[in-house]
């Protein structure tokens, strides 16, 4: 099922020829209404008007998250506060947090983006959706509600937290389609053990799982463990929240990003570069139908590729490979580049080891060190120290065979990891700033 058929089966030449369209119009609106734009431009010497076609995009300079952090709370805003119908912020690690503001407009079509992201995976009206995102300057709990209201469903705000609650709720209200972090679907599925309680007996169906990196491995499990289709959804404050992108449930392989309204490109991240198509790289955004917060060529930290062959589904929207991370989150191990992903996809192929670990990076005489934290399960950590001490050993001659890194493994006992009901904390960086 596709929700808006006329948008999301668009040509590809059609496609652009809005891209550009509804580009000018942004870059015009933006250089007239928001300082720091007009400095950014005139800095270049460019002017709205000379962006003549996709490619010129590249003549503008990108934004950053520090731009935001420079202008806050209301300086890119393009539109005045009497405009403006809701504002989100998002909680930095330090310091302020970058605030977005909403149009009218801007809420309808992320509605619509929405909407069009539980059609992708598969939910519909008679749907019973509840919905785990957290409720609040995150945009996560709001941002998924409208979309599950758009497509007439019935949507349950349970917001985060209160675990056992939320299992009575959906053996209860018979939900079907669960949304939150992909962690925290993990971690309601042990809590539903330790309360008895069958989880492949609940009704659901799907979860739209999204927020923070997670691996295709990860996937499997929260598929085997939940028994549920796990679909993956890409978003962020800065651009929108929830549904910039999202898999479709017949090919569950890479993130349709709703292109009539975002630009994408790829940038190699240390040179700013534009990729060509295919290569991976770091994601940057360009809003075109924005009226709140515009944002022009928004460096994201996101790495992934496009994907630009033809999908299963119908849909014309080029997609997105999963993210392999943010390159702030990058770990750089004895000159070896690894993301937490990537030794998440190896940990979840070794028999005896739980889906929940976290990676302590520190620094002794000028190398940076990794332990890999991981649980074991109730089986394998029953068993005597030798056979704790082999998987221990396998655990890290995979990591080294797969990812060429040497680490330290520490196998914990289980629950011992702290769970999150958002957004896991999956690195622990200790080395000096
Ligand atoms: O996390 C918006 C969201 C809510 C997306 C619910 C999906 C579902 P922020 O708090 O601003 O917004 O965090 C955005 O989270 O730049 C990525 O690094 C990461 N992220 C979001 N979705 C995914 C995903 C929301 N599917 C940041 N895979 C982004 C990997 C993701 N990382």
């Amino acid at each position: 099922m596709i929700w808006n058929d006329e948008f999301e089966t668009l040509p590809r030449e059609a496609i652009e020829s809005l891209q550009l369209k509804r580009l000018q119009q942004t870059l015009e609106k933006v250089y007239a209404t928001v300082p720091f734009y007009r400095q950014q431009f005139d800095k270049v010497g460019v002017m709205p008007e000379q962006i003549k076609s996709l490619d010129d995009l590249r003549r503008i300079p990108f934004t950053l998250k520090q731009d935001m952090r420079d202008n806050y709370p209301y300086g890119l805003f393009a539109t005045p506060l009497d405009q403006i119908v809701r504002i989100h912020a998002s909680s930095g690690t330090t310091g302020k947090p970058t605030v977005v503001g909403y149009t009218r407009r801007d809420i309808d079509n992320w509605t619509e983006m929405m909407a069009r992201s539980f059609t992708a995976a598969g939910a519909h009206r008679g749907d019973v959706i509840h919905n785990a995102y957290g409720y609040g300057l995150f945009t996560g709990g709001l941002g998924a509600h409208y979309g599950a209201e758009k497509i007439g469903a019935s949507v349950i705000p349970m917001s985060g937290g209160n675990s056992k609650k939320q299992l009575m709720i959906m053996q209860d209200f018979g939900s079907t389609v669960l949304t939150c972090t992909p962690s925290y679907s993990l971690y309601l599925a042990e809590i539903a053990a330790e309360e008895g309680i069958d989880i492949h007996s609940l009704k659901l169906r799907v979860g739209i799982f999204g927020a923070e990196p997670w691996s295709e491995k990860m996937r499997d499990e929260i598929q085997e463990k939940v028994g549920i289709k796990a679909i993956d959804i890409y978003g962020l404050s800065e651009i929108l929240g929830p549904g910039v992108g999202i898999e479709c449930i017949e090919a569950q392989a890479g993130l349709h990003i709703w292109e009539d309204h975002f630009i994408i490109e790829i940038i190699d991240p240390d040179t700013g570069e534009v990729l060509p198509v295919g290569e991976q790289g770091e994601l940057v955004i360009t809003t075109i139908t924005k009226e709140g917060i515009p944002m022009i060529r928004y460096r994201t930290r996101d790495i992934t590729r496009i994907i630009a062959e033809p999908c299963i589904c119908g849909r014309t929207h080029r997609r997105l490979q999963r993210m392999s991370g943010r390159s702030d989150d990058m770990l750089i191990i004895r000159g070896v580049n690894v993301f937490p992903s990537q030794i998440e996809s190896v940990l979840m192929d070794i028999e005896g080891v739980e889906p929940h670990y976290q990676l302590i990076v520190d620094r002794e005489e000028n190398l940076d060190t990794l332990e890999v934290q991981v649980e074991v399960n109730e089986k394998a950590f029953s068993d005597e120290i030798k056979v704790l001490q082999k998987l221990s050993r396998t655990i890290q001659d995979s990591i080294k065979d797969i990812l060429g890194i040497s680490c330290r493994i520490r196998l914990v006992e289980p629950k011992t990891i702290a769970r999150s009901e958002g957004k896991a904390k999956r690195v622990i960086d200790n080395r000096p700033k």
